[in-house]
């Protein structure tokens, strides 16, 4: 019953996306346990997506998720990781399966609307990347 970290990114908070997609979220069972706007510095988006530097991509995406506010979640439930990543869909829209978010919304591979952690271990760096303890709701509350 791991937490996972869930992002609306600036595409999608910019297209008033974010009451949809929490929905979505929240119709599949899952729970909303930590909830946050905020705008990344050009740094902090660096260092979110540390992984991906020296990619080709990784200039333009630090851009994109430092260029507008983002709404950043922990998402908890049963299977929550694979759950969430799920109901995002594949990075890239053109290829996501049918009713996934990033198939619905996601206008380029970049611009795929959301974020999720992508395993036990990523999920908990990413969601204290944002959240402290205490600003996570515990399991039954
Ligand atoms: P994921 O978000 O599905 O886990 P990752 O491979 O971890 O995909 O890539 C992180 C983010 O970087 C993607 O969500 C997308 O915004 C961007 N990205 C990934 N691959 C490309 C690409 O080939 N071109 C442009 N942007 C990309
Ligand atoms: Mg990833």
């Amino acid at each position: 019953m791991a937490n996972t970290l869930g992002i609306v990114k600036p595409d999608g908070v910019r297209r008033k996306l974010v009451g949809n997609i929490i929905s979505k979220i929240e119709k599949a069972g899952l729970v909303i346990r930590g909830l946050k706007v905020l705008k990344l510095t050009v740094e902090q988006a660096e260092k979110f997506y540390a992984v991906h530097e020296g990619k080709p991509f990784y200039r333009s995406l630090v851009e994109f998720m430092s260029s507008g506010p983002i709404v950043v979640m922990v998402i908890g439930g049963h299977g929550s990781i694979e759950q969430w990543r799920e109901l995002m869909g594949a990075t890239d829209p053109a290829r996501a399966k049918y009713n996934t978010i990033r198939r619905e919304y996601g206008t380029s591979v970049e611009k795929n609307v959301v974020h999720g952690s992508d395993s036990e271990e990523t999920a908990k760096t990413e969601v204290a990347f944002f959240f402290t303890d205490d600003e996570i709701l515990p399991k039954g509350a």
